[in-house]
């Protein structure tokens, strides 16, 4: 069978990377479209992809130019593409609302006007996010829960989660969007607040740091390991039609548990080291996320069964050898 091409946004990003190896072992031509700083500098920007560069494509371009886009999307011309990449952390959100909404709206919808001139039949997966619920009415949610996103990034990923619902009805393209809960692994960027805590945990026992500065611990996510959830955005688009999905464990836990745990994996009693700080605290908090993934279970097959304390631990691990005081 001659190999199907995929194009990846964000494939030098944790979820990125995973797809990216996933597909190459399902047999596809895999490429990526990364900043041209990442092919400037790939010793830190393409750490992800470092076991796999050499059976990758990478084309550069800016999701905040059409023309660039427009320019990748011809030179592919692929058969599924995957639109993970957007400014994804939320505290920054806060910070800079205008280039969150920009870049997340403008990137979707610049890829998604470049796949429907030049490669109309192109399946088309958008990550949407769990963010999209915020301050969701039901317990737990799933795709029938109205969104009330509460940040910049949460408004942006709605907007995203639109115009792929729209481009799919008045086009006819085959549109998909996760709705993924969190997902953390080693490969997880250090500002959130699992690795935050996991490498974090690594320095205190390394001797390099005393205190951990954390924000809201009573906060709750619904925390999955990212390399299996890659397996449930493939699964979408084999499907005959397109259709959104929540992607969750089922299970919620506060990041205080997930601190506790982790200091808990390293011999460490959590009280001693975590200090809260005010300033870390959002000015809009999503308290609660709890996602119901039965509709993939269901239609996808996909299916999940990591216990939450081998995710914390396969991370503490991780950092702990990478900080040289292996547990
Ligand atoms: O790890 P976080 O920064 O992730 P957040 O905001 O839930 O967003 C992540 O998951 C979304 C899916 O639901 C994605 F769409 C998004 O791109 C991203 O991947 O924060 C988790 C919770 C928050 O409630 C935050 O207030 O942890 C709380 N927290 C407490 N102290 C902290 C900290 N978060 C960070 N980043 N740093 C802290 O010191």
């Amino acid at each position: 069978m001659p190999e199907r091409r995929a194009l990846i946004t964000g494939i030098t990003g944790q979820d990125g990377s995973y797809l990216a190896e996933f597909l190459l072992a399902q047999g596809y031509e895999v490429h990526g479209l990364v900043r041209r700083v990442a092919l400037e500098d790939p010793e830190h920007r393409l750490s992800r992809l470092i076991d796999i560069m050499d059976r990758l494509h990478l084309h550069a371009a800016s999701l905040e130019s059409y023309a660039s886009i427009h320019q990748v999307v011809e030179q592919v011309r692929p058969e599924e593409c995957y639109h993970l990449a957007a400014q994804s952390f939320v505290s920054y959100a806060f910070d800079d609302e205008f280039s969150t909404l920009n870049a997340n709206i403008n990137g979707t919808h610049y890829l998604l006007a470049a796949l429907r001139r030049l490669a109309p039949a192109c399946r088309f997966y958008f990550a949407g996010s769990s963010e999209m619920f915020g301050h969701a009415e039901h317990v737990p949610q799933n795709e029938k829960t109205p969104f009330h996103p509460r940040s910049s990034y949460g408004i942006s990923k709605v907007a995203g989660f639109e115009l792929a619902r729209n481009y799919r009805e008045a086009y006819a393209m085959h549109c998909s969007s996760g709705i993924l809960f969190n997902h953390e692994s080693p490969r997880r960027g250090f500002e959130f607040v699992t690795r935050k805590i996991t490498s974090g945990v690594a320095r205190i026992r390394a001797g390099r740091a005393k205190e951990l500065r954390l924000g809201n611990l009573e906060a709750q996510r619904d925390w999955g390991h990212a390399r299996l959830y890659v397996a449930a955005m493939w699964r979408m688009l084999q499907e005959p039609s397109p259709d959104d999905y929540v992607v969750s464990t089922g299970e919620t836990h506060s990041v205080r548990e997930f601190a506790e745990k982790a200091f808990a994996v390293a011999g460490l009693d959590y009280r001693d080291y975590v200090v809260t700080d005010p300033a870390l605290y959002r000015p809009a908090e999503v308290s609660l996320l709890l996602g119901d993934s039965t509709k993939a279970r269901q239609k996808l097959g996909w299916s999940y069964s990591l216990p939450f304390e081998a995710l914390v631990r396969e991370m503490v691990e991780s950092d702990c050898r990478l900080a040289g005081v292996p547990l």
